[in-house]
């Protein structure tokens, strides 16, 4: 641990790297400890890539006054959650998903793609790159024996991991969502939900004490959020395999950037027609790719826009409450965003069955009431002002 270093003095370089590791990671190599390893510098661009101007550095205030507030852009992820929270069963489930997020980065990198899927070509083991992804958090969770339970989209059943109820927690995952682009070469990513304890049925998003997303794409990124501590926070995947703090998010502001899920429900769902019809007229940006985890990263990185996936008649709802919607509701809103599913937002949503689908929007105040507004006429965050919605 590189603790006992106040991040403060620092100063304007970023910290010296004294974890190594070497990417690509096995899978048998999730050690048991999830410690990390020693690195060297970057033999190919040293210490430039590393440099932050001082005007980059920011200090986050917790609201538990008793951890130490100064969480800073550079700081190493072990670093950073060690400041930002006091439980240390959590930070080590964290630092482990964050192991598992490294290595699937470098099996979706390398999968070979040819007909229905792609397949990790390395090693004794031929698996899909899908399974393998869950395969590896499954393993990760074990290790970190700070995991009750824990279930996934390709396994949804809880499946007990030997940690702690007490102290432990439970976590719920889709270890690959956009697997159907991988060979597309589009970014794709790994979503996660943490939860207190043995519990996945009969909780809502905001029972959540954390909630991740890994991205694979032309950067690795993990972004992750934590209840007790404002905001959403990007680590970056250097090449020496060091997860580094570079972007905080707490405000989500109005801007013209739109990505619209399921738009084959404008068929048969006039309402959803008018809002894309919308964001048409009012000359929106069009953002979307069809991975839901860099569709709605997009809006924490650029901290605006706003993705919708709405159903009709003849669309049913696609995405999963606990394995995507949840999760990634919970870095949103943390990020300063809101979400929403037409009536509530989807932290509300009481969590009945592992397999729970729903509509959903993310995105900035205004764009979450107006999608409100537009989908069922009203919207439960406005409480007056000028109407925002499509059919004003
Ligand atoms: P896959 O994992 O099957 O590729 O699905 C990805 C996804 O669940 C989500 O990432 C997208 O937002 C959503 O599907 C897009 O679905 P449609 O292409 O059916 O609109």
């Amino acid at each position: 641990m590189e603790t006992g270093i106040a991040c403060c003095a620092r100063g304007a370089y970023l910290p010296g790297v004294s974890q190594h590791s070497k990417a690509p990671v096995s899978p048998q190599s999730i050690s048991p400890s999830c410690s990390s390893r020693s690195l060297k510098s970057s033999s190919l661009f040293g210490e430039t890539l590393r440099f932050v101007p001082r005007s980059s550095l920011k200090v986050s205030k917790a609201k538990n006054p008793s951890l130490v507030t100064r969480c800073e852009i550079g700081d190493s992820l072990e670093e950073f959650l060690t400041k930002a929270t006091s439980d240390k069963g959590l930070v080590r489930v964290l630092m482990c998903m964050g192991e598992a997020l490294r290595t699937i980065a470098f099996k979706v990198r390398t999968a070979s793609c040819g007909g229905t899927a792609c397949v990790n070509s390395f090693g004794d083991e031929q698996l899909a790159v899908d399974m393998l992804a869950n395969k590896l958090l499954f393993e990760a969770l074990t290790y970190s024996h700070f995991c009750k339970y824990a279930c996934s989209e390709e396994v949804p059943e809880l499946q007990d991991m030997g940690g702690p109820t007490e102290g432990g927690f439970s976590v719920a995952f889709d270890p690959l969502d956009g697997s159907s682009i991988v060979d597309t070469n589009f970014s794709v990513g790994t979503i996660f939900g943490v939860w207190p304890g043995d519990k996945l049925i009969g909780v809502t998003g905001r029972d959540q004490v954390a909630a991740a997303m890994g991205v694979y794409g032309p950067r690795t990124t993990y972004v992750l959020a934590l209840k007790d501590y404002p905001g959403s926070h990007e680590f970056l995947l250097l090449d020496e395999g060091k997860w580094q703090h570079v972007k905080e998010t707490t405000e989500i502001g109005e801007g013209k950037l739109f990505s619209p899920g399921n738009l084959r429900a404008t068929f048969d769902n006039v309402d959803y027609d008018k809002l894309i019809n919308y964001y048409v007229k009012e000359k929106y940006t069009l953002r979307y790719t069809g991975g839901m985890v860099p569709d709605v990263n997009q809006i924490i990185v650029k901290e605006k826009g706003v993705f919708t996936n709405v159903i009709s008649p003849s669309s049913k709802a696609k995405l999963r409450l606990l394995f995507e919607v949840a999760p990634l509701g919970f870095l949103v809103e943390k990020a300063g965003g809101y979400s929403s599913d037409g009536h509530q937002s989807v932290l509300d949503k009481e969590i009945i069955n592992l397999d729970d689908r729903t509509q959903v929007a993310y995105g900035s105040k205004n764009e979450i009431i107006r999608f409100e507004e537009t989908l069922y006429g009203k919207s439960r965050l406005k409480s007056e002002g000028v109407p925002v919605g499509a059919a004003a």
